[in-house]
């Protein structure tokens, strides 16, 4: 299941740590909007680099932390990331990118300001071989198995609420090993089962959620249509991006459909998110070409997200127009579309 290893992984983690020699404050950034991967690979990694290298690390993000689980998972494990901005950023000398990659178009990472170290398991993009660190392997179903291991090759002692987030990561990014995971990932599951707090782990998904969350939901419901094989929904405005993503999941359980998409309004940009159950599918390719000439889009096989800037465009024209490339994609039946409920 692993990728061919140019470099065995004592010697990776010593070109992690001289990526950062003679640097002293280094931001570790996750993507935009970061989920529990994204989060508990950058507070791992700050660990890691403070013990290795004596560098003073903080985790930062731009966009919201709103899934009720992912603010539960800071509380809990007192996590604090720092949400930045403009000014932020000059604090700091050194960067590293988690879980995403420069030029993906979900984080903010700085412009003009190259990372020491790009760590992430999303396809490549671009060329990234100028960089001092680079280390992708899209393989692997989560970016916490990647940072796990330097954690453990390096010798990094990491407390029980870092281990218990690794854990969770890895546990809710594949779905409890069932989705783009790999024996990595199996393995790093089954070496954190022990060591994390499991009592914190089942709080955080039990996490209460406010009365927004099942209006969503009703709108969610409300507005889907099963076509041919997907099943798509447009939740409108929401006030948290990341009910598209879980909209999708959600949706994906139905019946009958073995594709699911959700669309969202949130700050004048057009969320999408698709999912699929297909084996071996590329829903990272496919969104890229419902995005194409409208925004930004990508992913892994079996799960992938897009943004779309309205600008001066009306939302529900953009949604009709990514609805129907999304049917003309994947629907593969001319049949008109049949509403989920009602
Ligand atoms: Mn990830």
């Amino acid at each position: 299941m692993n990728e061919p290893e140019p470099i065995d992984a004592k010697e990776r983690v010593e070109n992690l740590s001289t990526a950062f020699g003679g640097f002293k404050h280094a931001l570790i950034l996750t993507h935009d909007n970061p989920d529990p991967d994204a989060l508990a690979s950058a507070f791992a990694l700050a660990a890691t680099l403070s013990h290795l290298t004596g560098i003073d690390c903080e985790v930062g993000y731009a966009g919201i932390i709103g899934r009720a689980e992912n603010r539960a998972m800071l509380r809990e494990l007192e996590l604090a990331p720092v949400r930045i901005h403009g000014d932020t950023l000059e604090r700091f000398d050194a960067l590293a990118l988690v879980d995403t990659q420069p030029g993906f178009g979900n984080n903010s990472q700085p412009v003009g300001r190259s990372p020491n170290a790009v760590i992430d398991h999303h396809p490549c993009r671009q060329n990234l071989d100028g960089l001092p660190f680079v280390d992708v392997r899209d393989r692997y179903g989560a970016t916490a198995t990647i940072i796990y291991e330097y954690a453990q090759v390096g010798g990094v002692p990491l407390s029980t609420n870092i281990l218990t987030a690794l854990f969770y990561a890895i546990k809710s990014e594949t779905q409890e090993l069932g989705r783009g995971a790999g024996y990595a990932d199996q393995e790093a599951y089954l070496s954190l089962l022990p060591r994390a707090d499991k009592m914190a782990v089942s709080r955080i998904q039990q996490a209460p959620v406010p009365r927004n969350y099942f209006r969503a939901f009703q709108v969610g419901i409300e507005n889907a249509h099963l076509q041919g094989r997907i099943v798509i929904t447009d939740l409108k405005t929401v006030d948290n991006p990341d009910l598209v993503a879980e909209m999708a999941d959600f949706l994906l359980r139905l019946e009958g459909a073995d594709w699911a998409g959700c669309m969202g309004l949130y700050n004048r940009n057009l969320l999408l998110s698709l999912r699929t159950a297909v084996e071996d599918a590329h829903a990272g390719q496919i969104i890229r070409r419902v995005a194409v000439g409208l925004g930004r889009a990508g992913g892994h096989g079996a799960m992938a997200g897009g943004q779309i800037p309205l600008g001066e465009r009306d939302y529900g024209e953009v949604a009709a127009q990514i609805r129907a490339r999304l049917v003309d994609e994947l629907a593969n039946d001319t049949a008109a579309g049949e509403a989920l409920v009602l």
